[in-house]
């Protein structure tokens, strides 16, 4: 879709719907993903608590992770009814429990299988059908074996294809290790499209920042931050206007964390906890003074039982908005100093 041009990657445990809808107020545009939802937890489980989300998070895609093509395809269709924008398939989850199951980056290794999974779950829904990958694993010279794995999944119909730029070795590095060790490889995914102008490829891993991501995007369709975006979701802000074009003003943080109170006011009423939606929002002030007691406030008072959407407002006073000249001014050195060492 238009919006893959920017997206917000999937992360298990983080971008649940609480966050994605805090990211869709700073970004009108962004491409939302799920985090990851197996075959097994969606034909088996409880379809609402998995797969509910609120209009106001489209355009949301659904990331899948499972190897069966008719379980991929029955849980794509049931993602599809539900109302999603585009399922994904998780090829670059290098977790043992997803190993063990036969998905994630393990498929790395089975384009055929891949393939097969694809063209099923073609087959079975009418949005875009897109897969999520590593640039190989293990022993695999990605040089060789990323064209062909991306080739088999696009000749099986995949709309487009999102690369992690970073191999996963799957003996003997944690999921967190695999994110940080392998070293990036973004002129091979930027090789991987000049040969594929057909093709969109989104790059993944490692982008810091909206000048970083705007670079990459001269040779590539598409760039998905993850750990940046949800650590420092202020950069959100600037992306409809950085990256899509649009004019008018980026979103006021203060005024997205207000609008969070009536929608927090909901998922309480419907007996959840406040820190389920305020957990996500705590690095909005980042760098900002005030930035460590907003955190401070959120994190001891919102996990209480009972505790009321109206503490965002509170914690939102103790923020203040820079100066502008003092952008970069020393007290904001500080502060930020204190939040790295708090
Ligand atoms: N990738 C997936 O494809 N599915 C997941 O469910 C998933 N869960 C993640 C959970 C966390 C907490 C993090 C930090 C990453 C996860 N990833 C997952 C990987 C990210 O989607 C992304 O590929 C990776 O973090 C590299 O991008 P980044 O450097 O912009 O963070």
């Amino acid at each position: 879709s238009p919006n893959s041009r920017f997206s917000v990657a999937p992360m298990m445990d983080w971008t649940d719907r609480h966050c994605r809808v805090f990211h869709r107020l700073l970004s009108g545009r962004a491409l939302l993903y799920t985090e990851m939802v197996t075959t097994g937890a969606i034909l088996h489980g409880d379809r609402e608590k998995l797969l509910g989300f609120s209009p106001a998070e489209h355009p949301v895609a659904l990331q899948l992770g499972g190897s069966e093509p008719s379980d991929l395809a029955a849980a794509a269709r049931i993602g599809a009814d539900w109302g999603y924008d585009e399922i994904n398939l998780n090829c670059g989850c290098p977790s043992d429990r997803v190993q063990s199951g036969r998905f994630g980056a393990c498929l790395m290794a089975e384009p055929a299988v891949v393939a097969d999974a694809v063209a099923a779950m073609k087959a079975a829904v009418g949005v875009p059908v897109t897969v999520k990958c590593r640039i190989g694993i293990d022993h695999q010279d990605p040089e060789e074996s990323l064209p062909g794995f991306v080739d088999a999944v696009a000749a099986a119909g995949a709309d487009l294809v999102v690369v992690h730029a970073r191999k996963a070795w799957l003996d003997g590095l944690s999921p967190k290790e695999n994110r940080t060790v392998p070293p990036l490889d973004y002129p091979l995914v930027y090789r991987l499209k000049a040969d594929r102008p057909d093709l969109p490829i989104v790059l993944n891993g490692g982008l810091g920042d909206l000048d970083q991501a705007t670079a990459a995007l001269a040779r590539v369709d598409g760039v998905m931050l993850g750990r940046a975006a949800y650590e420092h979701p202020r950069l959100l802000a600037a992306v409809d206007r950085r990256v899509f074009g649009e004019d008018g003003p980026d979103a006021d943080p203060f005024a997205v964390a207000e609008r969070m109170v009536p929608y927090a006011e909901s998922v309480v009423a419907r007996g959840f906890r406040l820190s389920n939606v305020t957990r996500h929002m705590l690095g909005l002030f980042n760098g900002w003074p005030g930035a460590r007691a907003w955190r401070r406030l959120l994190t001891v008072e919102s996990v209480k039982p009972g505790a009321d959407p109206r503490l965002i407002l509170d914690a939102l006073a103790l923020v203040r908005r820079p100066e502008p000249q003092a952008a970069t001014s020393a007290a904001d050195a500080v502060e930020a100093a204190t939040d790295a060492a708090a």
